[in-house]
């Protein structure tokens, strides 16, 4: 299948339909749970909630790399982010416990758990990523959608954007100074997290 072919099954409406309904599901869960934290903790928690739907390009670039032939089918079934939501806070605990309760629908199925927080990527990319399966009810029949929830810091997320823009996916040859930079970048930010999570504690006592 070449990539025109799969962006016409990536066009169809009951496709684009099914994957708004499951993005609609989700941020209205986000919204419980910022309610719910902000509630407890008296303060602002998450300072921004984006989706996007991968396209066909994205889409065959990545089975490609996975191995995988370049089929709507294998789009479907072999890609976990297909939908992708990303949450964005100020401080560093919140994404857990923003992760927590995520965990504790009881609608939500959790396949993987991805913490590049903990473990940063070799780039120094850091976030915490949740893949689950989401049910879509229609009629009698219930079938599943896989989502990749992307957890991240305003810093992390201004790092990943300035990456994105300059290294990742780039061809590496070019870049070694820049990758250099953004890996050391990665270690301030995480260093500039943990301090301003320690500021916010010490004004709460
Ligand atoms: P885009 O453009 O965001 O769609 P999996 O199949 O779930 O086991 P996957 O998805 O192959 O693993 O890999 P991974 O490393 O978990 O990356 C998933 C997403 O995280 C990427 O999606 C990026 O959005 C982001 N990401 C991962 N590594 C980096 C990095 O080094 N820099 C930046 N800026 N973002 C990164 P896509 O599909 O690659 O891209």
């Amino acid at each position: 299948m070449n990539t025109e072919l799969l962006n016409h099954k990536l066009s169809e409406p009951e496709f684009l339909l099914k994957k708004d309904w499951i993005i609609r599901q989700i941020e209205f869960k986000l919204k419980m749970i910022d309610l719910e934290l902000s509630t407890k903790h008296n303060r602002t928690i998450m300072q921004k909630v984006e989706h996007r739907i991968k396209d066909a390009s994205s889409i065959a670039r990545k089975l490609i790399k996975k191995g995988y032939k370049i089929t709507f089918e294998n789009a479907d079934e072999k890609l976990n982010d297909i939908i992708g939501i990303r949450v964005v806070c100020l401080y560093r605990d919140d994404i857990y416990s923003i992760a927590d309760l995520l965990k504790q629908q009881k609608d939500f199925t959790l396949i993987k758990e991805k913490d590049y927080i903990k473990n940063p990527k070799k780039s120094g990319y850091q976030s915490l990523h949740l893949i689950f399966d989401v049910p879509l009810i229609y009629k009698e029949a219930t079938e599943t959608q896989r989502v990749e929830i992307q957890l991240r810091t305003v810093a992390m997320d201004f790092w990943a954007g300035v990456d994105n823009q300059i290294c990742y996916k780039k061809n590496p040859a070019k870049l070694k100074t820049a990758e250099l930079a953004l890996k050391n970048y990665s270690t301030e930010i995480s260093r500039m997290d943990k301090q301003m999570m320690e500021l916010r504690k010490n004004a709460e006592l």
